[in-house]
């Protein structure tokens, strides 16, 4: 029997003109390189803005005797130990509470939701995360912020604050009938981004669905062997795959993977756009729940779905306002409204 999870996931969108064109340029390698330039392009006052701004707070940084925190590009991650960065234990803690408030609309979310929808539900929304101001907080500390902007050459945007809740998929679902996320992947915003994940649940093993990864080297390699593109429709971002785990394993060797198992509070920096990467493959009787928030280039070739943020709480012309001052901001609930008051929890712009 076909899955209805994998069905719906590969339900080819309806696409005008215009994406189909920037699509086409999108999935190649010079088409790419070409909207890179002409983002920078765009807008050079602000880049060298943030450029100057990253450099003061390396120094800052170095300055206030804390040991900065650095991602290898060869590998494209970086496990945070306890108490390396300020802030993980503050999302631990306020996640919680988040999660206990959502629980009593768990089961009325995954009835509701079909297909590609059923991976993983965001908890928060604009409305709870503002309520929340901690999470953001721990997402723009100097300590994460330096991090980043030495890994992006700038000071760099916060788009997401989630929690990512990933039930138990459907009892017959297999290898060969995953979908969308659950396959192995680059997004598609950029070839650089840095996503924080803390677990919020403990994921023990393959039962919980991890995040399961290869690093950026053994990842190029693997995404260049295999065409190095976009496979889906036209419109599905993805800046190489989504790939079969068959696919995958011809071209690395199983030592090679990693997972993000273990207990709840572990932290990881991941390039999700430079690490071919899966999860959320729960299996029946189980659940996942993952704190993610993710942090782009202001100069992003495609940006997708993100949230508002109050940039206001910081004065202006610090590297937290300015992580918080998207290039083309929207009002509050655009795209992530409330996903725990009712109806709107997959009809939303940003769902999925
Ligand atoms: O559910 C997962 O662990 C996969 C997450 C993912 O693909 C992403 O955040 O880009």
């Amino acid at each position: 029997m076909k899955n209805p999870v994998a069905e719906n996931a590969e339900r080819p969108r309806e696409v005008g003109i215009r994406t189909r064109l920037h699509f086409s340029i999108y999935s190649s390698r010079a088409g790419f390189r070409m909207l890179q330039a002409q983002r920078r392009a765009a807008h050079p006052l602000e880049l060298l803005r943030r450029k100057r701004a990253a450099q003061t707070l390396k120094a800052q940084v170095a300055a206030s005797g804390s040991t900065p925190v650095r991602i290898d590009p060869k590998l494209g991650y970086r496990w945070i130990e306890p108490g390396e960065l300020p802030g993980i234990d503050t999302i631990v803690e306020s996640c919680t509470e988040a999660i206990s408030e959502a629980r009593p609309h768990v089961q009325r979310l995954v009835d509701a939701a079909p297909g590609r929808f059923r991976i993983a539900f965001d908890f928060l929304g604009d409305e709870r995360v503002a309520k929340r101001p901690e999470l953001v907080d721990s997402m723009v500390t100097d300590e994460l912020l330096d991090c980043v902007s030495d890994y992006l050459g700038a000071v760099p945007v916060l788009r997401r604050v989630a929690i990512g809740y990933s039930p138990g998929q459907p009892e017959e679902a297999d290898e060969e009938e995953w979908g969308g996320s659950q396959l192995f992947h680059y997004d598609g915003e950029d070839d650089r981004q840095v996503k924080l994940f803390v677990l919020l649940s403990d994921v023990d093993d393959d039962r919980h669905g991890p995040l399961t990864f290869l690093p950026a080297a053994a990842s190029e390699r693997v995404s260049r062997a295999l065409g190095g593109k976009p496979e889906g429709p036209a419109g599905s971002y993805m800046r190489a795959g989504p790939y079969t785990d068959e696919a995958v394993r011809q071209h690395a060797s199983p030592d090679e993977f990693i997972q993000m198992t273990g207990k709840r509070g572990r932290a990881l920096l991941l390039d999700t756009c430079a690490t071919l990467h899966q999860g959320s493959r729960v299996k029946a009787g189980h659940e996942r729940i993952v704190f993610m928030g993710a942090i782009q280039r202001y100069h992003l070739v495609h940006a997708t779905p993100y949230n508002w943020f109050d940039a206001a709480r910081f004065e202006p012309g610090t590297p937290q306002h300015m992580a918080l001052s998207p290039p083309d901001p929207r009002e509050r609930g655009f795209f992530f409204p409330d996903p725990l008051r009712g109806d709107h929890a997959i009809n939303a712009r940003g769902a999925g």
